[in-house]
């Protein structure tokens, strides 16, 4: 028995995104079923999975199923100590868990404003009062974190933490959005990581656009790296 996870559109699904990403880097074989988010059979796909409502979900080896990406992520690091999903060092590792944690619970107004879309980006977004606050924490936590490790990312190699924030790099990159040359760097970094550009070209190969992701902005190519 392999892990089996199912997961959302890949163009739009951010949580989809962090569940399936440290599957892919660090090498854990699982087999993906896709549904289709807002699609008329998602939540009988996810019931019939042994899910709850939302994706990603997972099905261990053993047959526990985990129905929320912060507890699949856990449960990976827990089960994998030695492939360096979180820092070793106990004062890095605790910052990528407080920065999992704000990730999970918060910047509400950056993610209810500025949906994923690796599909398209957009010409003109303004960011309001509350989520240049979310960016302003964002960047906080970014530069502090690639400061200690040097980069390229958050706490040297691809991690968690770095899971957790990749489809925030997603929105920076689609919607032109202010940040420090530092964390622009991070950006980059994210976007040309291998696993991340694999699953845009899955997406895009695969997924069928939809009208609740549509912005009142004039569309531009996804940023090329
Ligand atoms: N806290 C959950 C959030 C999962 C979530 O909201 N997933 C979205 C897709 S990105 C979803 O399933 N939405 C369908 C719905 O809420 O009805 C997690 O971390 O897994």
């Amino acid at each position: 028995m392999t892990y089996k996870l199912l997961i959302g559109q890949r163009i739009y699904s951010s949580w989809s995104l962090r569940g399936w990403l440290p599957f892919v880097v660090h090498d854990i074989p699982v087999t993906v079923q896709d549904t289709l988010i807002y699609g008329d059979a998602f939540y009988d796909d996810v019931v019939s999975f042994g899910g709850h409502r939302t994706v990603p979900a997972v099905i261990t080896p053993e047959g526990a199923i985990l129905t929320d990406s912060l507890s699949i992520v856990w449960h990976l690091a827990n089960a994998f100590p030695d492939r360096g999903m979180l820092p070793a060092d106990k004062i890095a590792n605790a910052k990528a868990i407080n920065m999992m944690s704000e990730m999970h619970s918060g910047f509400t107004a950056l993610r209810s404003a500025c949906p994923m879309n690796l599909a398209t980006a957009w010409n003109g977004f303004a960011p309001d009062e509350a989520v240049r606050g979310d960016l302003a924490r964002i960047d906080e936590l970014w530069t502090d974190a690639l400061a200690q490790s040097q980069g390229p990312f958050l706490f040297g190699e691809y991690g968690l933490a770095d899971a957790y924030f990749a489809p925030v790099a997603i929105r920076i990159a689609g919607y032109d959005l202010p940040m420090s040359d530092t964390s622009r760097a991070y950006v980059t970094a994210q976007l040309t990581h291998p696993a991340i550009q694999q699953w845009q070209e899955d997406g895009l190969s695969n997924d069928t656009e939809l009208g609740q992701y549509e912005m009142p902005l004039t569309r531009k190519p996804f940023p090329k790296r």
